[in-house]
């Protein structure tokens, strides 16, 4: 990510004049609660240290113009009066989505001058989107005084990825951007959108190790989840797979598909681990919080088939070497990406050495490790 000053110095060589605004909004990781978030129960993210990064300044026309510095300095411009989805540059069309769902409810929006940098690894699982959904959100919000929350904000976001970029997303990845809490995860009820924080244990970190496996059909086969949880529900006669319990699924296996089934599964033990893990983290109950963190990844591997073999394999030597003192699984959308560890600082070396010397030897991939802190949100 270009630094600040850089970032101001190549906004006044395209626009000839200074930025009235700068905004930041983070990425996030997820420490438990997958593919939840659509199905109206819990996730339990952190906002992190990298993110999406925008100066800019307001124009008096109804033109958008906006400079990538990460893709090689690329400039595109559309008008707020015909916005069309793009096949290239692809980047540009958060920027038309996030414009396109601002418009619903400001019609009157003007233009602007964007420059736009960021930090989070794209790909990895660790909302590269939703932070610059939300950096976008919140840019509009400052240039034009726009009364915008966190939590319209991320909708507006989750509806830019729906309607425009076409992932059928939950609201976890934007509502942690915009409302994520310095050295705090959030647990978020994604049926009414309440929030409780609690701050991660001080001597213990957050480790993401990226597999930097190539995740391919990820929209796709994301979709394919989020329909056969629809399935499962409708089968069941629920609104949503919050309503369900073991119970009522073991009741109606019958009527619904075995992938549906453990697809449904997934989620209603999922939304009951999420809860669970922040009443153990509430009682410093780290044992508890190591083995909910594996069972998630269980859940992931076997009932909603999102994981790969190599992420499997890091989960798999993560935790054998940190026992009982931590918790490791792997984080976001799946079929590639991350795996996230929450371990005490003084086991993260060791952890990395191991690392080191058996991912590439087992699935010649390299992999590439970030100790994250928790930060805040772009709206708090
Ligand atoms: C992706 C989505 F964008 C989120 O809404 C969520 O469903 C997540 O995958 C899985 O938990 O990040």
């Amino acid at each position: 990510m270009a630094k600040d000053n850089a970032l101001l110095a190549v906004f006044e060589e395209f626009f000839q004049h200074s930025p009235t605004i700068e905004v930041h909004a983070p990425g996030r990781v997820n420490l438990i609660g997958e593919h939840t978030d659509y199905n109206q129960g819990f996730v339990f993210p952190a906002a992190i240290n990298f993110g999406t990064r925008i100066v800019g300044s307001p124009r008096d026309d109804r033109t958008i113009s906006v400079v990538a510095v990460d893709y090689d300095y690329a400039q595109c411009e559309f008008s707020l009066d015909d916005i069309q989805h793009v096949d290239y540059p692809g980047w540009s069309n958060y920027v038309r989505g996030v414009c396109k769902e601002l418009l619903q409810d400001y019609p009157n929006l003007q233009g602007a001058n964007l420059v736009i940098t960021g930090n989070v690894p794209q790909g990895a699982g660790l909302s590269s989107s939703a932070s610059f959904e939300v950096a976008i959100a919140s840019a509009f919000n400052q240039l034009y005084s726009l009364d915008l929350n966190g939590v319209n904000a991320a909708l507006i976001g989750q509806r830019a990825e729906n309607n425009f970029v076409g992932c059928s997303c939950g609201i976890m990845d934007q509502l942690i951007s915009a409302m994520g809490k310095k050295d705090q995860a959030m647990l978020l009820d994604c049926r009414d959108l309440s929030r409780q924080y609690i701050s991660l244990p001080d001597d213990f970190a957050i480790m993401i190790i990226n597999s930097n496996v190539k995740r391919g059909l990820v929209d796709s086969e994301y979709n394919l989840r989020r329909q056969q949880c629809e399935g499962a529900a409708n089968a069941m006669s629920v609104a949503s797979l919050r309503e369900a319990d073991l119970t009522l699924l073991a009741a109606n296996q019958a009527n619904m598909s075995d992938e549906e089934f453990r697809r449904a599964r997934h989620i209603i033990t999922e939304n009951a681990r999420t809860e669970a893990m922040f009443a153990a983290l509430k009682q410093n109950d780290i044992a508890t919080v190591s083995k909910l963190m594996a069972q998630s990844h269980v859940s992931m591997r076997d009932d909603f088939e999102i994981t790969v073999p190599p992420i499997d394999y890091l989960v798999e030597i993560i935790g054998e070497e940190i026992g009982s003192l931590g918790g490791v699984r792997m984080t976001g959308g799946g079929f590639g990406g991350c795996v996230v560890a929450l371990l005490p600082k003084n086991l993260t070396e060791k952890v990395s050495k191991l690392v080191e010397a058996k991912y590439h030897a087992h699935t010649q991939l390299k992999q590439t490790i970030y100790i994250c802190t928790a930060e805040q949100g772009a709206f708090v």
